[in-house]
C-alpha cells in the first residue's frame, strides 16, 4: 500500500470541446464549420455520425455543471465554436454566440469551478475553408480578429486561455493523413497549415498581452512517447523523427524560435519545407505563461526502411490497449513529460488531456468501467513521478467530462467518465466518476 499525495495547489478537472459535445448545429445564428461538411461527406466518419445533437449541452449545460459540482472539480477546459462567434469566419460578431458561453461561463463561476478556455478546438468556420483554410494566412488574421473579441468579452471572467488544441491534429492528422477535416492528403499543405497555426498562435499571445487581458495564456499540443526498440542508432534516430513529428516540431519554434533541423532535413528530402516569412519566428516564440500538454499513449519503435513519412514501424510489445486501440503507456507520460522539462525548461504545466476509451455502458444503471479507473490510477502515479523530479505540474484535466463525439470514430469510441445515451441524452456517472471524485476530495489516493 502507498498513498500518492498530490500538492495542495494542484487544480482538478475535465474537459471537451464544442463541436464534440453542443449540438445545436444550426441555432443561436451559428454558422458552418468544416466538421460540419467532413462530418457529412459519406465515408469519412464511423456510422456516419455527426454533431448535429451530440451530447446537447448546448441546451443542458446547467446539467453538466451540476454534474461537475459533484464531482468536485476545481477547472473545466472548454472551447468555444468559432462559428458561433463569427458565422462566416469573419465580419459581424454573432451576439446569441457570445451570450451562451457568457451563460456556461457564468454558470461555472457561481459553481466555483474555474473556466480554461480553448479558442480553437478544431471547428474552423466553413466559410474561411472555403478561401483556402489554415493553408491561407488571411486565415491568421481572422483568428486574431476572433480571439481579441473573446478577450475582451470575457476578460476578468477566464483566467486560463489556450490558442490551439492539438496542432498536429489540425495539420498533419487534418491535411497530410486526411483522417480529420478538411481531409486533405498533401505534406506540404499540412506543413504551411503547422507553421500558420504557429503564426497565429504567436500573434494571438502578442494580442493578449496588448489588450492587457488578465490571466494566462498556453496552447496545447498533443505529444506521445516513441521508445527506441533496441540501442541501435537506427532505431533511436528512427524514433526521434516519429517523436519529432509530435514534440519538436510543435515546440521548437514556440520556445526555441526556429524549426528543427534534423525534422527540416528529413522532411527536406521528402520534397517539402516550412514557407517563413520575415519576422514569423519571433511572432511564434513569444513568451508563454504555461504549457498544456494532451496525452494518451505512446509506443515502443524501430528502424525500418521505406515505412510511413519516418521510416519508423512500430513494435506491439503486449502492452493492454484501450477499446481504440492504443497502448496503455503511463511510462510513456513520465518519459515525455520529464523530457520536455529538461528539454525546453521548467515552464508550469497543465495536464489539459488524458484519458482513455472504454465502451462498457450502463447495466441496471451502473456503468462499471474498471478499465478507465485503472488507466487513471497508472497515469496519475506517473504524473506523481513527474512533480517529485520537478516538472512544474499546475493541474490535471481528465479528458472527457462525457462520452462525446469522437471524431472520425463518431460515437462508437467512449472517452468519458459520465456515460450518455445518444437517443435520450441522459447522462450517468460512471464508476471512473466516483473513483475520480474521492480522489480529487482527497487530492491523493491509494495504491
Ligand atoms: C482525442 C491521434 C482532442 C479531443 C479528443 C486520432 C488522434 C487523436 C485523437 C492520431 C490519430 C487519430 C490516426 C491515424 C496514423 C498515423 C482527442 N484529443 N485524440 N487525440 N488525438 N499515426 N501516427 N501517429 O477527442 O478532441 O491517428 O494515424
Amino acid at each position: 500500500m502507498a498513498i500518492i499525495q498530490f500538492p495542495a495547489d494542484m487544480k482538478w478537472g475535465t474537459a471537451t470541446a464544442s463541436y464534440q459535445i453542443e449540438g445545436a448545429y444550426n441555432e443561436g445564428g451559428r454558422g458552418p464549420s468544416i466538421w460540419d461538411t467532413f462530418s457529412k461527406t459519406p465515408g469519412k466518419i464511423v456510422n456516419g455520425d455527426n454533431g448535429d445533437v451530440a451530447c446537447d449541452s448546448y441546451h443542458r449545460y446547467e446539467e453538466d455543471v451540476e454534474i461537475m459540482k459533484d464531482l468536485g472539480i476545481d477547472m473545466y477546459r472548454f472551447s468555444i465554436s468559432w462559428p458561433r462567434i463569427f458565422p462566416n469566419g469573419t465580419g459581424e460578431v454573432n451576439q446569441e454566440g457570445v451570450d451562451y458561453y457568457h451563460r456556461l461561463v457564468d454558470e461555472l463561476l457561481a459553481n466555483g469551478m474555474e473556466p480554461m478556455c480553448t479558442l480553437y478546438h478544431w471547428d474552423l468556420p466553413q466559410a474561411l475553408q472555403d478561401q483556402g483554410g489554415w493553408d491561407n494566412r488571411a486565415t491568421i488574421n481572422a483568428f486574431e480578429a476572433y480571439a481579441e473579441v473573446i478577450f475582451n468579452e470575457f476578460n476578468g471572467k477566464i483566467k486560463h486561455w489556450i490558442t490551439f488544441n492539438e496542432p498536429w491534429c489540425v495539420s498533419f492528422l487534418s491535411n497530410y493523413i486526411g483522417a480529420h477535416a478538411p481531409g486533405n492528403r498533401d505534406l506540404q499543405l499540412a506543413v504551411n497549415v503547422a507553421h500558420h497555426l504557429h503564426v497565429a498562435h504567436g500573434r494571438t499571445v502578442k494580442r493578449f498581452r496588448e489588450l492587457g487581458t488578465e490571466g494566462q495564456i498556453g496552447y496545447a499540443p498533443n505529444v506521445e512517447w516513441n521508445e527506441p526498440y533496441s540501442t541501435s542508432q537506427k532505431d533511436i534516430d528512427a524514433c526521434r523523427r516519429a517523436g519529432g513529428w509530435f514534440i519538436e516540431w510543435f515546440f521548437d519554434p514556440v520556445f526555441i524560435g526556429a524549426y528543427p533541423d534534423f525534422m527540416v532535413d528529413w522532411l527536406e528530402k521528402k520534397g517539402v519545407s516550412v514557407q517563413i516569412e520575415e519576422g514569423d519566428m519571433e511572432m511564434i516564440s513569444q513568451p508563454i505563461d504555461f504549457l498544456g500538454i494532451n496525452y494518451y499513449t505512446g509506443s515502443v519503435g524501430r528502424f525500418k526502411e521505406n515505412e510511413g513519412l519516418f521510416d519508423h514501424e512500430r513494435v506491439d510489445q503486449g502492452y493492454q490497449k484501450t477499446d481504440i486501440g492504443w497502448n496503455v503507456y503511463p511510462e510513456g507520460f513520465y518519459k515525455v513529460l520529464t523530457y520536455i522539462n529538461e528539454k525546453y525548461g521548467t515552464i508550469p504545466i497543465y495536464i489539459t488531456e488524458n484519458g482513455s476509451c472504454y465502451n462498457e455502458g450502463p447495466v441496471d444503471g451502473r456503468v462499471r468501467d474498471e478499465g478507465r479507473i485503472d488507466y487513471l490510477k497508472q497515469h496519475l502515479i506517473a504524473l506523481h513521478r513527474s512533480i517529485e523530479d520537478g516538472v512544474n505540474i499546475k493541474g490535471y484535466l481528465t479528458w472527457s467530462l462525457l462520452d462525446n463525439f469522437e471524431w472520425a470514430e463518431g460515437y462508437s469510441m467512449h472517452f468519458g467518465i459520465v456515460h450518455v445515451d445518444y437517443r435520450t441524452l441522459e447522462r450517468t456517472k460512471k464508476d471512473s466518476f466516483y473513483w475520480y471524485k474521492q480522489t480529487i476530495g482527497n487530492n491523493w489516493f491509494e495504491v
